[in-house]
């Protein structure tokens, strides 16, 4: 009896543990679903994040911070197959010094590094420096695992997203890699969909014959330049440059060589100009300068600079001699704008003002820069 008894004590004992090692269990496993959900909801917060990018900067600061963060990894980069060098000629667009961003790496041929660039699926293991040194430069920490994750759209190579951590068994040969794979469509539907837009954006604010910006592009930075004078009670200056006798010039040469004339002119102008100075075509033969952060003094410099640049050098075209080319500039000057005033007005009186110097410039004989006054 008493036996009996000892038994089902031990059996009670024995039944009781493993009821508290289920428990623990499957406290575990509510802990570890909870960890889970938090890692979905975070993961799921990035790819809007990476969806929702108004423009190629914010996607790849998105992709090089938050991406990181989110996933635990100790160094992330992107490196872009760049043939035609349109990221970089974005960039340049952009005013964006590529330096800045040492995390992408842009390469002009795919061939460069072979095995790398036929990879169907991520590849995941240790760091190798003989294989993925050139997809993780040495200004970054250098990783002890990675992943490499090729990046496809319609059936092309577009780049690579290089995942790097410090912990070893971080990325380890065969592990799985779905969820790597669903990052890395969604990354490369949002790269090619932002650098699409990039470049509907500069191509509906480019005029498509010189080269340089439209008035569309000029009167909206004027309104921004003019905010921004008005916050800082900075100077801003505009040139209205005009060509002489341009209507001479198109009958003599004929049409298509007074369209290699403009481009020469948007050139010239250009050449003249520091990086924060935009110039515009505002009109058939008319071009816009704004020059921020610009005294009337300095800008008749500039101006001058510009119109003796065409001035002196004569053009030269394919079927007849060199023609000289001359211009005419009107400039005007905001001197630490009124910020009560509305910026329309500011924008508007600046070019009117610049336009009438302009018309007193041709007035008084033709190739000559005049301030309004
Ligand atoms: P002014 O010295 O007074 O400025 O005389 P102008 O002949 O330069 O001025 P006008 O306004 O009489 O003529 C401008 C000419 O520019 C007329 C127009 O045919 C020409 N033009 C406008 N757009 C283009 C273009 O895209 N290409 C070419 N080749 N000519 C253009
Ligand atoms: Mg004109
Ligand atoms: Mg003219």
């Amino acid at each position: 009896m008493e036996s009996t008894h000892a038994t089902s004590a031990i059996e009670t004992d024995q039944l009781a543990e493993e009821n508290r090692q289920l428990r623990e269990r499957l406290q575990d496993l509510l802990l570890q679903a909870h960890d889970n959900q938090q890692i979905l909801q975070r993961q799921h917060e990035l790819n809007l994040k990476l969806i929702g990018a108004e423009g190629f900067l914010e996607l790849i600061e998105n992709i090089f911070q938050t991406l990181p963060q989110i996933s635990s990894l100790d160094v992330v980069t992107l490196l872009l197959i760049d043939s035609q060098d349109r990221v970089r000629g974005m960039m340049a667009h952009l005013h964006v010094d590529i330096s800045r961003y040492p995390n992408l790496l842009l390469l002009r041929h795919e061939k460069q590094n072979g095995e790398l660039f036929s990879l169907q699926k991520p590849e995941v293991g240790p760091y190798v420096a003989a294989r993925h040194s050139v997809l993780f430069p040495a200004t970054l920490p250098e990783p002890v695992s990675a992943a490499v994750v090729p990046l496809h759209r319609h059936n092309k190579l577009i780049g690579l997203l290089n995942f790097g951590s410090l912990q070893p068994d971080r990325f380890t040969k065969g592990m799985a890699t779905d969820f790597i794979q669903v990052q890395a469509s969604i990354v490369a539907i949002c790269l090619e969909n932002v650098i699409n837009q990039e470049r509907l954006k500069h191509i509906s604010l480019t005029d498509p014959l010189t080269g340089v910006r439209n008035r569309r592009y000029i009167e909206k930075r004027l309104h921004e330049e003019i905010s921004h004078a008005q916050r800082h009670q900075t100077p801003l200056s505009c040139l209205f440059i005009d060509i002489d006798h341009f209507k001479l010039i198109n009958d003599s040469l004929g049409h298509a060589h007074g369209d290699d004339v403009l481009c020469e002119v948007a050139a010239r102008i250009q050449s003249e100009l520091r990086v924060y100075d935009v110039v515009g075509r505002f009109g058939g033969e008319e071009f816009v300068v704004l020059l921020p952060n610009i005294l009337e003094e300095d800008a008749v410099l500039v101006a001058d600079r510009i119109r003796i640049d065409i001035g002196n050098e004569p053009f030269q075209t394919d079927s007849r001699e060199a023609i000289s080319v001359t211009v005419s500039i009107g400039i005007s000057t905001i001197l630490a704008p009124d910020r009560e005033q509305p910026p329309i007005e500011l924008a508007q009186r600046l070019l009117t003002r610049a336009d009438s110097a302009l018309y007193r410039a041709k007035k008084e004989g033709r190739n000559k820069t005049i301030c309004w006054d």
